[in-house]
């Protein structure tokens, strides 16, 4: 088997967004492409001689040959092992755990996660770094200039690995252990949650909707939910992972994931229903006749976490993304614990966790995790659902009351504006930071602006600064509206509208009506139907 060392030249675009380099897969299959990009990421990791790293992916379109490549780009950099789940399957919850279980170097995640598979869907690549958790911003910026400077690539040439077997093989000098993408995984959840309180929960008549929309938790959510908690034959529902997901979107939200959302709000519904997106690291949670948005979420699990053995002990703290709702900050104030804003992308939840100043953290786009990975973790979050509702007996509807009764309502939606001319997008965000200093004290409809800026982060672990992460107009009395342009879309820009309002008192409105007042600030201000060419979001979450 000889190494051969391969010319090529930069090819423009290779920036890493919110979460990995994501492209049409058409792209990625380009000549080239993927090798040059990786070729970048051992060049912003300092090499991966002797190295062990772990690969896998969420089993879309092009999955199984891009591990093929990357496999035998590790055996040309002379990485020691490569451990790569059973057919190239890892969720991303379960590639950050075999990380920091096995120590690893880092991992590489091929998924683009909820974006749509196929041949004419996305394809993406992600680096992990050796604490489990999504390169950082100083890594990924390191990558952005190698694929700028590549002038050539090493690979192995060599057959393909046969990745259906599990055990280990050899491609050239390095081992390729191929391992059971679920077992390390279905342990880790075990050490966390209280799977007899949630067996009996089970034994007891408790019914469940697992939808894996055709991603790559169905596996997962078989082995857990009814093989080792005993929910019913057939919970789990396309839980098959097809490399174009059944045609699907894998985006856990009421959307895309109409089907459970329609039986989750009818006359059948089981007790909860759960779904979660192309990779496994998102999670949509409805209770019979309720949907718990996902900041609503974060704070109930905060609220409830000492029921769960591995947060027994209390929480050190929590974080949330800033466009997150601040549902999960009155938790926290009630706790007299601390509470941490980021830029959104779990990237920046890693140094938090790593240091020990939060426990749980999460994201209005449905994803919530812990201390226990360095990642987003869509089963986690359903388990620890389960598991709260096991402890305490009460229905979903009864304990968001409940929650509510104590905090208030945060009143939450986002609303989409996909596809749109990157012109128009830019034009309304420069737009608005050029009034965002004459803004606080205006009145808009019946809101009067308590503050206007455009939100920067500044690590506390690091020192690190990141700009550019979102412009947030407040209220007077928790209001708040957020602009973002989306850094996984594929094609021109995507505008992202986060809307909250915050009601002490009222809590059962349509989550529409509720922010009303702000949708029709948010237009006032910004001007979105004229940038956008829009008359409507595209998608409304
Ligand atoms: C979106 C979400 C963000 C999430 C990211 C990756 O990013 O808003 O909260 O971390 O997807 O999630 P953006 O830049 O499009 O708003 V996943 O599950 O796609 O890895
Ligand atoms: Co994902």
């Amino acid at each position: 088997m000889n190494i051969v060392t391969v010319n090529t030249q930069p090819i423009d675009g290779q920036k890493p967004g919110t979460s990995g380099l994501r492209k049409r897969t058409p792209v990625f299959q380009g000549r080239h492409y993927l090798e040059n990009f990786i070729q970048a990421i051992w060049t912003a990791v300092g090499g991966v001689e002797g190295r062990t790293l772990v690969v896998g992916g969420d089993g879309r379109y092009f999955n199984t040959q891009a591990i093929q490549v990357v496999l035998r780009m590790a055996a040309a950099g002379g990485a020691t092992r490569v451990i790569v789940g059973q057919d190239g399957i890892l969720s991303t919850p379960a590639a950050s755990h075999l990380i920091r279980k096995r120590k690893a170097f880092g991992g590489i995640i091929l998924s683009a996660s909820h974006n749509p598979g196929g041949p004419d869907g996305d394809f993406g690549v992600k680096f992990n770094a050796s604490n489990g958790g999504p390169a950082p911003e100083s890594l990924t910026a390191k990558m952005f200039e190698a694929t700028k400077a590549i002038t050539e690539y090493r690979i192995l040439e060599a057959h393909d690995v046969d990745l259906s077997t599990l055990g280990e093989q050899s491609l050239g000098t390095m081992a390729v252990e191929v391992v059971d993408p679920v077992a390390d995984y279905a342990e880790l959840m075990e050490s966390l949650f209280d799977f007899e309180a949630i067996a009996s929960l089970f034994a007891d008549g408790f019914t469940l909707r697992f939808d894996a929309m055709h991603a790559v938790t169905g596996p997962y959510a078989r082995a857990i939910l009814e093989d080792r908690l005993g929910a019913a034959r057939g919970s789990v529902v396309n839980g098959t992972p097809l490399p174009d997901f059944g045609q699907g979107h894998p985006d856990p939200n009421p959307i895309w994931a109409r089907d459970l959302m329609d039986l989750m709000m009818g006359p059948d519904a089981p007790d909860f229903g759960a779904a979660s997106d192309g990779d496994g690291d998102r999670n949509m949670i409805v209770g019979r006749g309720i949907y718990v948005t996902p900041s609503d979420s974060l704070a109930a699990l905060a609220a409830n976490a000492t029921v769960v053995p591995a947060y027994a002990g209390g929480l050190k703290g929590i974080a949330r993304s800033m466009p997150t709702s601040a549902a999960a900050d009155r938790v926290a104030e009630k706790l007299g614990i601390a509470c941490y804003e980021t830029p959104t992308g779990w990237k920046f939840f890693g140094n938090l966790l790593d240091a020990g100043r939060v426990t749980i953290c999460g994201e209005e786009s449905a994803g919530t995790g812990s201390d226990h990975v360095r990642e987003k973790d869509g089963l986690w979050a359903v388990l620890f659902w389960l598991n709260i509702l096991a402890a305490k007996r009460i229905s979903v509807a009864e304990l968001m009351e409940e929650h509510w009764r104590t905090y208030g309502r945060n009143y939450y939606s986002r609303h989409d504006y996909e596809g749109i001319p990157t012109e128009g997008a830019n034009a309304l965000m420069d737009g608005l930071r050029a009034k965002l200093a004459d803004l606080p004290g205006t009145k808009v409809g019946g809101l009067v602006v308590s503050q206007a800026d455009e939100f920067a982060y500044d690590d506390p672990v690091d020192g690190s600064r990141s700009e550019g992460q979102g412009i947030r107009i407040h209220f007077d009395g928790g209001a708040r509206v957020v602009f973002r342009l989306s850094g996984t879309g594929t094609e021109g820009a995507t505008l992202r509208v986060y809307l909250e309002f915050f009601d002490p008192v009222t809590m059962t409105m349509d989550a529409q009506v509720a922010l009303a007042p702000v949708i029709a600030a948010a237009e006032a201000i910004a001007g979105i139907k004229a940038h956008t060419g829009r008359d409507a979001p595209d998608v409304i979450t």
